[in-house]
């Protein structure tokens, strides 16, 4: 089973999205993405100059060698563009040995260890009573845990919100827009916003934040310690991701749980944090962490130290990169919680994905391989349209971490 065609569909329904497709000489097809959000063109660029000759002729069906072919081969290990460019072969891969064999790919994981995923839905508000009832409808549709966010008063504007009915979508603008931070009205308003929404709904859902690397250890510490009666189920990237060793100050002086990773692409990145039990929740998604072969490797990881899974799932990770976080959800044992944005219209029109959200959980179908179709002729209809996330900067203009 050879790979004799391939090719890196670049669409933008309702955002952009890279999507790599494998064919074999029996004409089975693979899917796999390849989106970084901002960055997008790097890894198709990646992708059609560097890997797809190499792919040409292989066996479809060494997942494995051909992933340390391309990791070990290119001598420039790791980084984001590298490792997304892997995951979305690895990906490809694993949804043609699902079709060959005609079984979904969690099946060849291992099959279910749970019959369904339970997932966070994002509850925004341009202030504290929006966010309430954003949390009020999230209730309703049976979300059992909620991430909630809310516009910090005196800051034009607040990353992770949104107003109207639709997802929020972090990128914007031909070039990043520019937001201005401030700490101290952060770190004031957070654990009141926790406190309504406590007091609104009280305790009996989990409750989630998203700190996007904002604040410094002993910042982060502080935090955690205020948050501390409104037992969230994790707080999110306190610090900048790339500091392990901040994490242990944090830990040291909270009992709050911690996730973090998102942004981190290889098991080297979660080493010390997962080996000395610093955080609680790894986040690192298929998508951005050499596919479903690495990440894989890394929630078995954090499994010997009672680390669980909690991976990205936002708006601008694609249905088949979502869909092979699920079905690495489904197999493992150490699944946590599952991020689940969904995707703004008309994403519905070039991706088929085969799960669907029901009571508070996402629930995959019987499809074999990843189970995501794609129609090309509609990707064709939503051409790549440059979009940045914002940027942060301090009122004097100094640019702050995010
Ligand atoms: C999350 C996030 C996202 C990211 C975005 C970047 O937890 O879902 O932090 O909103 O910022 O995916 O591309
Ligand atoms: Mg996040």
């Amino acid at each position: 089973m050879k790979i004799t065609d391939a090719q890196v569909i670049v669409t933008a329904p309702g955002r952009n999205y890279v999507t790599l497709k494998l064919v074999t000489d029996d004409g089975v097809v693979g899917y796999g993405d390849a989106t970084l959000n901002g960055r997008e063109l790097a890894v198709a660029a990646y992708l059609t100059e560097h890997v797809l000759p190499l792919l040409a002729g292989r066996d479809a069906s060494r997942i494995g060698d051909t992933w340390q072919y391309l990791y070990k081969g290119a001598y420039w290990r790791r980084g984001p563009v590298t490792m997304t460019a892997i995951s979305a072969v690895d990906q490809a891969l694993w949804d043609i040995k699902g079709k060959v064999a005609g079984l979904p790919v969690h099946e060849l994981l291992g099959g279910k260890a749970r019959e369904a995923l339970t997932v966070y839905g994002h509850a925004s508000g341009a202030d504290v009573d929006g966010l309430l009832a954003d949390v009020a409808r999230h209730l309703e549709l049976g979300y059992t845990a909620v991430r909630v966010q809310a516009k910090i008063p005196g800051m034009d504007s607040t990353y992770g919100t949104h107003t109207g009915a639709q997802i929020y979508e972090p990128a914007s603008g031909a070039l990043p827009t520019e937001e201005t931070w401030n700490t101290a009205a952060y770190l004031d308003f957070v654990p009141a916003m926790m406190k309504r929404v406590r007091d609104e709904f009280g305790y009996g859902f989990h409750l989630l934040h998203d700190v996007h690397h904002r604040l410094t250890p002993i910042e982060a510490a502080r935090l955690g310690g205020a948050l501390e009666p409104y037992r969230l189920f994790w707080l999110e990237d306190a610090t900048p991701a790339e500091d392990q060793e901040a994490f242990r100050l944090i830990r040291s002086h909270t009992v709050t749980p911690l996730a973090v990773g998102e942004v981190f692409n290889t098991i080297w990145d979660c080493r010390q944090l997962i080996s000395e039990r610093l955080i609680d929740y790894i986040r690192t998604p298929v998508t951005h962490a050499g596919g479903i072969s690495h990440v894989r490797r890394i929630m078995d990881l954090a499994d010997l130290y009672g680390v669980r899974s909690g991976c990205h799932g936002p708006g601008d990770i694609s249905p088949i990169g979502m869909a092979a976080n699920l079905h690495l959800d489904l197999a493992i044992p150490n699944f946590g919680i599952q991020e689940y944005m969904g995707h703004r219209d008309p994403a519905g029109e070039v991706f088929d994905w085969g799960y669907r959200y029901e009571g508070g959980m996402l629930w995959l179908s019987d499809r074999p391989g990843l189970g995501v179709e794609v129609d090309e002729e509609a990707a064709r209809r939503y051409p790549y349209d440059p979009k940045y996330l914002p940027v942060a900067r301090l009122a004097d203009g100094g640019m702050h971490d995010w």
